[in-house]
């Protein structure tokens, strides 16, 4: 019987309760009656854990029977978020656990309240990587994430008088129960030094790379459930120093100043870097990458004669997909390891080379297109650097043949000799790999019409795009249990693994008591994030008002400022008694800001000044709140998307490659206010244009605006409002009395506003005054938000890898089951 099954394979509440009990015992020597939360978490998680590897291991079996092209996905950055509520709903034992522990008289929300989760990213890329990986899982196809296991993640934000402060990010402190180390997964990657060029015995030329140091990397696996029984891990790299760390050092007979060596190879994987920051000359940001990639593809290439293949297959056998450039060292890399280390012909390599690769670009900004200069990887990467100019040689040779002038051949090559010399790690992706993709269509567009032109010129088939998704079932499943289960009443739960049934949601749009439950669970998620921002951020918000939430990065192009000078306009007009059309609103912020930025930390200093003033103002706080909820993470994300109305996605267009929240926030009913940029174009496609509110100038507009010479200051001076607000920015009003505080913001909008703040003002207030309207007619608003959810199928990211699988993999998913 199902029954009988389930408690052989550990299912069973019975056998759950047992193992919980045994795992309190005998690994953490703890009996229920004295115990900490840590240790109850870490019982469960191990409990669990357990029955995650027991799907892994099966899947491993089932993945080398079919003995299909398997996939690597290579991240600098991952955020998985907490594992154990998501590890629960694919392994469907939720209810069984919740009543195992019950029991025991322990309430299993709060012992998953207790997990700290892996910060291992910035942002939208890492938590992209980790949605891939669940639907790489879920959809039963062979791959692996390769990264780096950074000791410490992004750092915990903390806001002191208003300010932010960064403190270090102790992840894992009181252990990691989900990862397994593999001491015997390890390899040697190579720094420095010099290469020796010679003809061997043979006759055969030959380079050798006499490196100055040493790491080794060491495997920790972090097993990844899929819904319903596949596994796949994530493989993260951890620095050590090998035996014979340093030979300059170690010659000399330094013990001491040896010892100091190894140590700072063991720095390598220490912390990651927050991004948006000045990184050229970053030299252990370099050493990071090429770190990871190292080791990546020697574990490739030693999984390819393990499983008695020729090298000469191994793009047959493998894809790599590259998440941004962040590890396009690869590359350089494979050649090396072919050519130098495998004896093959560079020709062949090269072949090899660029049928593995496939690299996603995932930023426009020009200030985040990475580069490293010659001088810094000639020191760190000798070798890479000298097969890097190889390449561009004869990729500058080809486009001479074909033709270009000598004006595009400088546009195209690896190399810029703009000022300091340097590698542009965007071209050495894009001509080393077989396929190079955006991730929304009008971030593929502009990449092949603007930034990677002339690629796209030459190669016009390298270029494709796969819009990003999500992995709904955690940012639904696991993070709205409410709405899911409205939703699975009335059309099944096959949602779970095909979110484009959420379709059979529409006809409801109007049935009244259905508008009915969904408000109510709108209100009870909205109740929990209210008590929430009374804890953390210490405001009170009735949890009747309007949500309007702008939760991501901190990025002058996001233009969270756009948001506060319409709160302030608002203020404003309460103040003078003209807010009668104002709907009672709570504008709620969360995000963090790279330390080096001073913009970013000056505009969440503006928040919470804004909420201040706003807050304390007995006139005005019974109509408007305003909160900056610290430390956003992917466990708050999950807190906040549920409960919010309206998302505010206001990019300047042209901008945000495609932006994820965007998608989140759609899938839990909130309706959207947004520019035409990155996916909200197809977001408002699919919702239809009746249902979302847009607002501002296209990228085209936006483009043409700054070519006719832009000049901010006029719209100020053409519009009153703009100029009141403006102007209260250095009133003294905000910030204690200070009136220099936000003189930066104040002078860099009227001078340059380099995002067009200025001039989409107005069609920006105009939309929040129609959202204030409509907004007053739940009813109205309730039909529009079930619509949304019922029209966002296409954003689950189990989409995405399809398009990934059919477009540039070329694999085919296996569905493996019990
Ligand atoms: C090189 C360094 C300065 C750096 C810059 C920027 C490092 C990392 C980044 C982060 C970028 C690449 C990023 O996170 N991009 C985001 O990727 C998401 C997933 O595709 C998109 O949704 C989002 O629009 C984009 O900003």
């Amino acid at each position: 019987t199902i029954g009988e099954k389930a408690d052989e394979i550990g299912l069973s509440k019975e056998k759950i309760k047992k193992d919980f009990l045994q795992k309190l015992f005998y690994q953490l020597g703890r009996v229920p009656a004295v115990t900490t939360s840590n240790d109850l978490y870490t019982a469960l998680a191990l409990t669990v854990r357990d029955r995650v590897l027991r799907q892994f291991v099966r899947s491993t079996e089932e993945f080398s029977k079919k003995n299909s092209r398997g996939i690597a996905y290579f991240s600098a950055e991952y955020l998985p978020g907490p594992h154990l509520g998501n590890n629960l709903l694919n392994l469907e034992i939720v209810d069984e656990t919740r009543e195992a522990l019950k029991e025991l008289d322990l309430e299993l929300d709060e012992i998953i309240e207790q997990e700290v989760e892996p910060g291992l990213g910035n942002g939208g890329l890492g938590r992209l990587a980790s949605c891939y990986m669940d639907s790489l899982a879920t959809l039963g196809i062979p791959a692996i994430g390769y990264g780096i296991r950074y000791e410490f993640g992004i750092f915990k934000q903390e806001i002191k008088e208003g300010w932010q402060s960064e403190a270090t990010d102790k992840w894992l402190h009181y252990g990691n129960p989900w990862e397994v180390i593999r001491p015997e997964v390890s390899y040697v990657v190579k720094f420095g030094g010099r290469t020796i060029h010679s003809t061997n015995e043979n006759n055969k030329y030959a380079v050798e790379w006499e490196p100055e140091s040493e790491v080794v990397g060491t495997a920790y696996d972090t097993p990844v459930l899929g819904y319903q029984s596949n596994g796949i891990i994530m493989r993260l790299w951890k620095a050590e120093a090998t035996e014979s760390f340093d030979f300059s050092v170690y010659n000399m007979g330094d013990y001491y100043k040896a010892v100091e060596k190894k140590v700072r190879s063991e720095n390598i994987t220490k912390v990651l870097y927050p991004n948006d920051e000045n990184l050229s000359g970053k030299e252990l940001r370099l050493r990071q990458q090429y770190f990871f990639v190292s080791c990546s593809l020697q574990d490739m290439i030693r999984l390819n004669f393990v499983q008695g293949r020729k090298l000469e297959e191994f793009h047959e056998k493998f894809a790599i997909q590259l998440n941004d450039t962040h590890p396009s060292i690869a590359v350089a890399e494979l050649m090396r390891l072919l050519v130098d280390e495998h004896e093959m012909e560079w020709k062949q390599a090269w072949k090899i080379t660029r049928n593995t690769f496939a690299y996603t670009n995932h930023t426009l900004l020009p200030e985040a297109l990475e580069k490293w200069s010659v001088s810094l990887m000639g020191r760190l990467l000798p070798r890479h650097l000298e097969i890097i100019y190889e390449i561009n040689s004869r990729f500058l040779h080809e486009l001479r043949e074909k033709g270009l002038s000598g004006e595009q051949i400088a546009r195209m090559s690896l190399i810029d000799e703009h000022g300091e010399p340097s590698v542009r790690m965007a071209h050495l992706a894009t001509v080393g790999s077989f396929r190079v993709n955006g991730v929304s269509q009008l971030h593929s567009r502009l990449l092949k019409t603007q930034v990677l032109n002339d690629f796209a010129e030459i190669w016009p088939d390298k270029f494709t795009n796969v819009t990003n998704g999500v992995a709904h079932r955690r940012f639904l499943a696991v993070s709205n249990p409410g709405l899911s289960r409205l939703i699975t009443e009335k059309i099944g739960n096959g949602w779970l693994t095909d979110l484009t049934t959420l379709k059979r949601l529409e006809k409801f749009a109007d049935d009244e008591i259905f508008q009915k439950q969904w408000m109510e669970v709108k209100l009870e998620n909205k109740k929990l994030l209210s008590q929430l921002l009374e804890e953390r951020a210490g405001v009170k918000i009735d949890p009747t008002m309007l949500f309007d939430v702008q939760v991501k990065r901190i990025h002058e192009y996001k233009r969270q400022h756009l948001m506060l000078l319409h709160i302030l306009d608002l203020y404003l007009k309460i103040k003078d008694g003209k807010g009668e059309n104002i709907a009672p609103s709570a504008f709620i912020f969360a995000g963090k800001a790279a330390p080096g930025y001073f913009m970013a930390k000056l505009i969440i200093r503006l928040v919470t000044a804004v909420a201040d003033l706003v807050n304390n103002d007995k006139d005005v706080n019974k109509i408007l709140k305003v909160a900056f909820l610290p430390n956003f993470s992917v466990k708050q994300a999950q807190r906040v998307y549920p409960a919010a109305d309206l998302s505010e996605q206001i990019s300047m267009a042209g901008k945000e490659a495609s932006g994820t929240g965007n998608m989140k926030f759609a899938l839990n009913g909130a309706l959207t206010i947004g520019t035409l940029d990155g996916a909200n174009v197809e977001i408002r496609e699919e919702v239809g244009e009746e249902n979302f509110f847009l607002f501002g100038q296209t990228t085209e507009e936006v483009q043409e605006t700054r070519r006719l010479g832009y000049r901010p200051s006029k719209y100020y001076e053409e519009q009153e409002d703009l100029e009141r607000v403006l102007d209260f920015l250095v009133s003294g009003e905000l910030g204690n009395g200070d009136h220099e505080l936000f003189r930066p913001l104040y002078n860099n909008l009227l001078q340059q506003d380099p995002y067009q703040l200025l001039k989409d003002f107005k069609s920006y207030c105009e939309r929040k005054h129609e959202i204030h309207q409509i907004w007053k007619d739940q009813k109205e608003w309730t039909r529009r938000s079930i619509l949304n959810v019922s029209r966002v199928g296409k954003f689950s990211s189990d989409r995405s890898i399809l398009e990934y699988c059919q477009n540039i993999w070329n694999v085919e998913p296996v569905k493996l089951r019990d």
